[in-house]
């Protein structure tokens, strides 16, 4: 990254990371790096990291290959799972290319069915993630099935997978988080100093960088170079402040993000899996057991998947507090059921216990719902 140059265009940079990690991909393949290809946060990174892997996420954010994924899938699901399906089936995705197995989990119906049908044209790994946080039954199958994918991993690439390895993938990715929260957690300075659109610049285009080591460094310079110019005045005016939860965005869902702060407020904070619920937690280090210490860590990630889901609740409420919201936006991707239906809870805290305003929209990978999008924010912001 070059500091010499103008803020918005480094945020830029951020953006085109997606595009130019396909060539740091082939370069890595080139060099025999193994790449392993991931669809949810619940994938503990540290055991491909541990042995020097790449690891990628798939989750595919455009509407580009629905139309062939339609063909195999049902209309009436989810545009992320239609979107990732129809990317490795048309092979459009060169991440997906290069990932030599891709390793899925348990969480929503659609998502763990459609691994079924990406096992056809691709190595696949499914871990079982319990439904519950709550038992202990559910903590230890979690924390067998990371032992069992290392396991995997140690067969498929033919390597050793050491714990002491596993330690220092436990701090890279440790100090990974570090920096991305030093980063995201400006949104707390009221007048913003970064709009929530380059928050998202920066938290999409650092999961397409394979050093970890530059990214920490690049987004900690990041933050100190924003701090430093808001010190010297360089501050948005002040809007209301929007907390955006619920299902991931990124690619094309940014539409909802720009629908907000094109119409009146700034997004000053993700809860979601694009921030802070990926985040927010570190894998303690201290743990002797270094299986224990992902397991607590993977298993506590607030996802509608998990019944009850009261981390969710607990981290939306810090962030309510500590980024002085004025308005929660929950993002539903189109027949995402775990989602649709947290809503109800989602909106009785926001509005009881919070006591500030709250909207559901859904929406999906098309650019159709755009007007709407900007008619109900216009709405949402004069109101608060
Ligand atoms: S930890 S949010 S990345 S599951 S939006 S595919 S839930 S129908 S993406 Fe997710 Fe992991 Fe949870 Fe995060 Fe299903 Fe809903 Fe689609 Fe979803």
């Amino acid at each position: 990254m070059d500091l010499r140059k103008e803020l918005p265009q480094i945020f830029d940079e951020f953006a085109e990371a997606r595009r130019n990690g396909f060539i740091a991909a082939k370069n890595l393949k080139e060099k025999n790096v193994p790449m392993v290809g991931t669809f949810c946060t619940y994938m503990p990174q540290e055991l491909p990291l541990a042995f020097g892997a790449a690891v990628v996420s798939l989750c595919a954010t455009s509407d580009e290959t629905i139309q062939e994924a339609e063909a195999d899938l049902p209309k009436n699901l989810c545009p992320l799972i239609k979107s990732s399906y129809g990317f490795g089936k048309t092979d459009k995705c060169p991440f997906f290319y290069f990932s030599d197995i891709v390793v899925g989990e348990t969480t929503c119906d659609g998502k763990k069915k459609m691994y079924e049908y990406l096992g056809e044209f691709k190595d696949v790994h499914v871990m079982e993630l319990p439904n519950s946080q709550a038992t202990k039954e559910g903590f230890d199958l979690w924390k067998s099935e990371i032992i069992k994918l290392k396991g995997i991993l140690e067969k498929k690439f033919d390597v050793e997978i050491k714990e002491e390895d596993i330690r220092k993938a436990i701090k890279l990715k440790n100090d990974e988080r570090k920096a991305l929260k030093n980063m995201y957690e400006i949104g707390k300075l009221n007048p913003p100093a970064m709009t929530g659109m380059d928050i998202l610049k920066v938290l999409y285009g650092s999961t397409f960088k394979f050093d970890k080591n530059d990214t920490i460094k690049e987004v900690n310079e990041l933050a100190q170079r924003v701090k430093k110019e808001y010190e010297q005045g360089r501050r948005l005016d002040p809007k209301p402040r929007i907390v955006v939860t619920g299902c991931p965005i990124g690619g094309v869902t940014e539409k909802v993000v720009k629908a907000i702060e094109e119409n009146g407020a700034y997004v000053v904070a993700f809860e979601n899996c694009m921030g802070a619920k990926a985040i927010d937690k570190l894998v303690d280090e201290t743990n002797e057991d270094v299986y224990d210490a992902l397991a607590e860590k993977y298993l506590s990630i607030g996802c509608s998947c998990m019944t009850p889901n009261p981390n969710r609740i607990d981290l939306l409420g810090r962030m309510i507090d500590e980024y002085q919201a004025d308005g929660v936006i929950d993002v539903i991707l189109q027949a995402c059921h775990t989602y649709a239906v947290e809503t109800l809870s989602i909106k009785r805290f926001v509005n009881g216990e919070k006591e500030i305003p709250y909207m559901s929209i859904e929406t999906d990978y098309s650019q159709s719902d755009i007007g709407q999008l900007n008619t109900r924010m216009t709405a949402f912001i004069e109101m608060l």
